[in-house]
């Protein structure tokens, strides 16, 4: 009893779930843990076989129309449970040294790994924020990652002497982290607009846990993200970019993904299974004041959706339910607009095909863009 043996690499692949899971805040910790290993698994057996020939996806960008049924959708489908993110319990700030090169491929043996993991839960440190408080200024050095924990923060960038802002974090999300991954300047000025709390780890930190788990996500995803049809124009890079920043959900057959009347932040792409998308009509002909959804569209693998609300910047546009069990790469709307631009005359094109459709189906009495509810 006195001399419990730790198997070679159980804190490593611990760490690594728990960096997951404190990135993505799975509502779901038992899933999540069950998909990740799974994960981890396929990549360290494809990483055996000689390069096979990619499975061509053969699916198209964009929905594909269905025909308009009278179906009913699962409208009791529970809304998302609160999200459990384990936080450490001790929160000894640490000053970061800062520059040192750190190669992810060079796996380095930590002699004790128990000291591991306690390093990083001793890294992590808790930062209260006021109103008008500059979190990260533009063009400084990266010092720490930061999850927020509650509050709300504004994204500013300079450009030509001008400041404006691109965008907002509320109450959930993290930032922080180009500087870190890509030894880069800071990219934006973020400044809490309300109190706060965020959880920060620091830069040798972040970079000897996440920037290897990274090369690790980029070994599991690559493969998947290299077939999807929207992300062809992007370059090797830019698509590696994405695998960076990429979350992985995983939904229950009738379970909603996306609610129609809601404020957006997220952007899909299937990575197997189906998705259905709901609409609920408000032609006149409805006696039951359009409270019926209708099934529009069927989203398949390597197909996305969940972009257009993004777009237009407005309230989403339709539902989506998971057919059967789902998996979902998700990314946040700071992730899409930042590495999405490229994809965007398509996105643009295809959302150009929805108005064309609900004409189709609906007539020219329903404004979908606009659900107003
Ligand atoms: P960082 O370490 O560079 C600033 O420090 C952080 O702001 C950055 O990491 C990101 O986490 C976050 N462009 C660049 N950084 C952004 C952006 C962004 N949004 C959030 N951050 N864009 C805004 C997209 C809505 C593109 C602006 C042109
Ligand atoms: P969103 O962010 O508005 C719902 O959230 C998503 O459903 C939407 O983005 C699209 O990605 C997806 N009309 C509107 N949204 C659609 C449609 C669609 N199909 C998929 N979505 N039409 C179907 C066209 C084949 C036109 C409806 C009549």
């Amino acid at each position: 009893m006195s001399h419990i043996q730790i198997p070679p690499g159980l804190m490593e692949l611990l760490q690594g779930y728990t960096v997951e899971v404190l990135r993505q805040q799975p509502p779901d910790l038992v899933d999540f843990a069950v998909d990740y290993f799974t994960r981890l698994r396929e990549a360290r057996v494809q990483a055996f076989v000689p390069s096979a020939a990619p499975p061509s996806a053969a699916a198209e960008p964009g929905p594909s129309p269905v025909p308009v049924a009278d179906e009913n959708a699962d409208s009791d489908s529970e809304e998302d449970a609160d999200l459990e993110v384990p936080i450490p319990s001790r929160f000894n700030r640490r000053v970061s040294v800062c520059a040192e090169a750190y190669n992810p491929d060079e796996e380095e043996e930590d002699t004790d790994p128990r000291e591991q993991l306690s390093q990083v839960l001793d890294a992590m440190f808790e930062r209260i924020v006021k109103v008008d408080e500059h979190v990260i200024d533009q063009g400084d050095d990266g010092d720490n990652f930061y999850v927020i924990e509650r509050g709300t923060y504004d994204i500013l960038v300079t450009r030509d002497n001008q400041t404006r802002s691109v965008g907002q974090y509320d109450n959930r999300g993290s930032f922080g982290e180009l500087a870190l991954m890509y030894n880069t300047p800071r990219a934006a000025t973020i400044v809490a607009t309300s109190e706060g709390s965020l959880w920060g780890l620091d830069r040798v930190t972040f970079r000897r846990i996440i920037v290897k788990n990274n090369a690790k996500k980029r070994k599991m995803f690559e493969s998947f993200i290299e077939s999807v049809p929207l992300l062809k124009s992007l370059e090797v890079s830019e698509r590696m970019k994405i695998v960076d920043v990429i979350g992985e959900k995983v939904y229950k057959d009738g379970e909603r993904i996306i609610t129609q009347g809601e404020k957006a932040d997220s952007f899909y792409i299937i990575e197997s299974g189906e998705v259905s998308i709901l609409i609920k009509s408000k032609t006149k002909s409805n006696k039951d004041g359009g409270n019926q959804e209708v099934e529009i569209a069927r989203c398949h693998k390597g197909q996305y959706f969940g972009e257009l609300a993004l777009v237009t910047n407005k309230p989403r546009a339709a539902s989506a339910y998971a057919v059967g069990d789902v998996k979902c790469l998700v990314m946040d709307v700071q992730a899409f607009e930042r590495l999405l631009g490229p994809c965007m005359d398509i996105m643009k094109r295809n959302i150009s095909h929805y108005e064309e459709q609900l004409v189709k189906i609906f007539g020219s009495s329903m404004d979908l863009i606009d659900p107003g509810q």
